[in-house]
């Protein structure tokens, strides 16, 4: 059975514990392969490998990081059948999802930003005829980055790309659900050669290293995703140490569908904007407001579409709806339905755990579950659930659905659906989002700044707002 290995100094390392967790397969339900439980120790051997290097990649001509960083993403692309497999395998989602969207957009992340570092400028600023300032932005040292198990690859490279671009040395940490394609970018990065110690890949739970590396007093940034009450505790755990700290949290995002939209397209696209990645992505529209005067007939042909959502086994090319990521994560998503049953909901459609034929009779599949008849008060209505499940409701004016939309903790994104522009504009800049899609969604464009307010994260990813996050701002005055 494989042993991932952690990836320390430029070599891959089995955990000075030597203690090993299983990895599942979510798809059957059965261990496939093994995962190292890191611990300080090993932490240790990261941060003196990070901080060796460090000078020597920050004095690194931009053009060369620009080129190793190329090389990587050369690579990606050349290794994006093995990818797409190895992340359907080790998340649960279709080989097709995996190869078209993580692997496609973890390539794009790291050429992104290659390219970005060599356009990255900064200022100056005249004082007359009395001085004037330039601002240099430097890298920061060795920076933290820790990412969940929704979109592996794609959102590990999102967080170091930047991170590397800018001149920082690297300690990176994937989630223990899913380590195998992190695992398997060591390797390429090796390849790529990669110098020594500028990224370090740490494998093993959050208690026995995520924590231990947000509070490193040489790890000065922490880049996190994953879920808020997650990210309360890193902000309680940093306290006092005045790290940099960007926080990606979690989600509960409305979908806002008005009378006057472009009706087929939208059926579909709030399907998709509802059940990607099995729901499991934080910009999911897990909560869809319909006008009223449409509502019978919108719900009527969204029902019929998720119907049509073909369940089966991630590596089979036809399938679109694969496995939640883990045991424990399909009884979390389960137990939520039932919430829903007992606060008054009706099923529209799904509900149940999906049991399938041959090597997939064990894995842990849901079917796609809308559910109507709740109040927007509710738990199942306020509460991130993560998986396939989204809830239906009625509204009568803009008024109205925009104070359903902002009724939440949360706030990371919306789509608004109508053709009149004027109220797309007005409901856009009346929502609490840090991403507002109207008549699409998750349409991306990777200079925009990504992420959310209110229990959704602090900071911002993506183009100018990550490199700034991973440098730091230093004003130079000089007198004439
Ligand atoms: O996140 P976790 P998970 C939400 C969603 C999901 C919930 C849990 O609600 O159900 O988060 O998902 C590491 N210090 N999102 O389990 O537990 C952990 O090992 C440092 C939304 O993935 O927060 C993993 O590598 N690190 C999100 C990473 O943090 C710690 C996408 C995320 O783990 C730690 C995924 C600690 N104390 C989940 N505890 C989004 N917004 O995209 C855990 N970790």
């Amino acid at each position: 059975m494989e042993k991932i290995q952690n990836y320390i100094g430029g070599e891959l390392k089995a955990p000075i514990s030597g203690n090993y967790l299983d990895n599942v397969e979510p798809a059957t339900g059965k261990v496939y392969s093994r995962i190292p439980e890191s611990g300080e120790a090993d932490l240790e051997l990261a941060v003196e490998a990070a901080e060796a290097a460090a000078s020597y990649w920050a004095n690194t001509s931009l053009e060369n990081r620009s080129a190793i960083l190329s090389k990587v993403a050369d690579l990606i692309d050349s290794n994006a059948d093995e990818l797409a497999r190895a992340e359907a395998v080790d998340n649960g989602k279709p080989v097709n999802f995996a190869k078209a969207v993580d692997i496609y957009r973890a390539s794009a992340n790291i050429r992104f930003f290659a390219h970005a570092i060599t356009q990255f400028s900064s200022e100056s600023h005249g004082m007359g005829d009395i001085a004037v300032n330039y601002t240099l932005r430097d890298p920061i040292g060795v920076v933290g980055c820790i990412s969940p198990w929704n979109f592996p690859l794609y959102l590990f490279t999102w967080k170091i790309a930047p991170a590397l671009a800018a001149g920082n040395t690297v300690i990176a940490k994937p989630s223990e659900i899913t380590p195998m394609t992190a695992y398997l970018f060591s390797k390429l990065c090796i390849e790529a050669g990669l110098p020594d110690g500028v990224l370090n890949v740490l494998h093993g739970t959050g208690a026995s290293i995520g924590a231990p590396i947000t509070t490193h007093p040489a790890i000065k940034a922490i880049s996190f995703t994953g879920g808020s009450s997650t990210g309360a505790a890193i902000t309680k755990a940093t306290a006092g140490q005045f790290k940099k700290l960007s926080l990606e949290l979690g989600g509960k995002n409305p979908t806002l569908v008005f009378a006057d939209c472009d009706f087929e397209e939208t059926v579909n696209e709030v399907a998709r904007a509802a059940f990607a990645n099995q729901g499991q992505i934080c910009l999911c529209g897990s909560r869809i407001y319909i006008e009223r005067d449409i509502y019978d007939k919108f719900r009527d042909a969204l029902v019929e579409r998720v119907e049509q959502i073909r369940i089966g086994d991630p590596l089979d090319g036809a399938t679109q709806h694969g496995a939640l990521v883990s045991k424990g994560h399909m009884e979390k998503v389960l137990s939520y339905i039932e919430l829903a049953r007992d606060e008054g909901g009706t099923i529209a459609t799904g509900g149940q755990r999906r049991t399938l034929e041959g090597r997939c009779a064990e894995g842990y599949f849901v079917e796609p579950t809308l559910i109507e008849g709740l109040d927007n008060q509710c738990r199942t209505n306020q509460e991130e659930i993560f998986g396939p499940v989204a809830t239906l409701q009625p509204f009568d004016s803009d008024g109205e659905a925009v104070n359903l939309a902002n009724g939440t903790r949360y706030g990371l994104a919306a789509s608004v659906w109508s053709r009149d522009i004027k109220r797309c504009h007005n409901v856009a800049r009346q929502i609490d989002a840090g991403i507002v899609w109207v008549n699409c969604w998750l349409l991306r464009d990777l200079r925009t700044p990504f992420g959310g307010v209110k229990s959704s994260g602090v900071g911002r990813e993506g183009g100018l707002e990550a490199l700034r996050f991973f440098t730091e701002p230093k004003n130079v005055c000089i007198k004439y």
